[in-house]
């Protein structure tokens, strides 16, 4: 995998258009594709299909799964441009606790106001997509996401401004991310004044679980790519008192267009071409 160079931040201004969602995977695209193209990167860009992207891994090296600009001021920094403004790539989640019923006498936990229910499918997502889930937590205590079979990365938080941690050189980590955080404050989801922050790079890679402060919201790109993650599996709170209590949903995998990372094919179709010269 290249190291990632300038073409990356020009990934920042390409716009899609919309008829195009589906066969583009946005902050997916290496200049490997189309540093050199004649028409021009954006045109490129545009033109591509499922199966030209970036390296076509099926876990992509993070720096391709995000586009990056140059943070302000500190020209050896990349930060993450703000996650895909195209809805149907963008999911919400909301983590709560509380009484279904205002005459229940035990406390329950609930993603998107909703039980755990083993026989309900709660989210289906096509192999070959790459999505951006807001995390919300609406709660007065944290909670920790974990999603099972899959790895993501942080892309953006705002959160109570006692969650971000600054070394003493003045730079700023939440959970061990190193972020960049706006000037102005953000607001929080009960009204109140946090930070909003955006990752700083991507060198600490993937994770599979991320705290949710109480009062926060946690952006998480996740990269549904490996076409042999498919089928049902959970993501929940890793409080398992909490999951055991209701904070957990199924989700589905599926593959409807036999979609195969461009690195797999190659490999399989070089396999099958050294024994058929043998
Ligand atoms: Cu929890």
């Amino acid at each position: 995998m290249k190291k990632p160079n300038k073409n990356y931040y020009y990934l920042a201004s390409v716009t899609v258009p919309t008829a195009s969602k589906s066969q583009l995977l946005k902050g997916l695209l290496s200049d490997q594709v189309c540093s050199n193209s004649k028409e021009g990167l954006a045109a490129c860009l545009k033109s591509l299909k499922l199966g030209q992207l970036a390296g076509g891994e099926i876990l992509p090296n993070p720096n391709t799964l995000a586009s990056y600009k140059i943070c302000t001021g500190e020209p050896n920094d990349t930060c993450v441009v703000s996650s895909s403004s195209d809805p149907d790539d963008k999911f919400e989640f909301i983590f709560n606790r509380g009484y279904l019923n205002p005459s229940d006498q035990d406390m329950v936990f609930t993603i998107n106001g909703e039980l755990y229910d083993g026989s309900q499918i709660n989210k289906i997502v096509n192999v070959g997509t790459n999505q951006d889930w807001k995390l919300v937590n609406k709660d007065t205590q944290d909670h920790a996401f974990h999603i099972h079979q899959l790895d993501f990365i942080m892309t953006e938080v705002t959160v109570p401004n006692n969650y971000l941690l600054e070394d003493p050189d003045g730079r700023k980590f939440y959970d061990n991310y190193p972020v960049i955080c706006d000037d102005n404050p953000a607001t929080l989801p009960d009204g109140k004044d946090g930070s909003h922050c955006t990752l700083k790079t991507y060198k600490h890679g993937y994770r599979d679980t991320i705290n949710l402060p109480a009062n926060s919201e946690i952006t998480v790109r996740i990269p549904f790519l490996n076409p042999f993650i498919t089928g049902v599996f959970v993501y929940h709170c890793h409080i398992l008192g909490h999951e055991d209590l209701g904070m957990m949903q199924n989700i589905k995998v599926v593959n409807p267009k036999s979609y195969i990372p461009r690195a797999l094919r190659d490999k399989w179709f070089k396999e099958f071409q050294d024994k058929d010269n043998k």
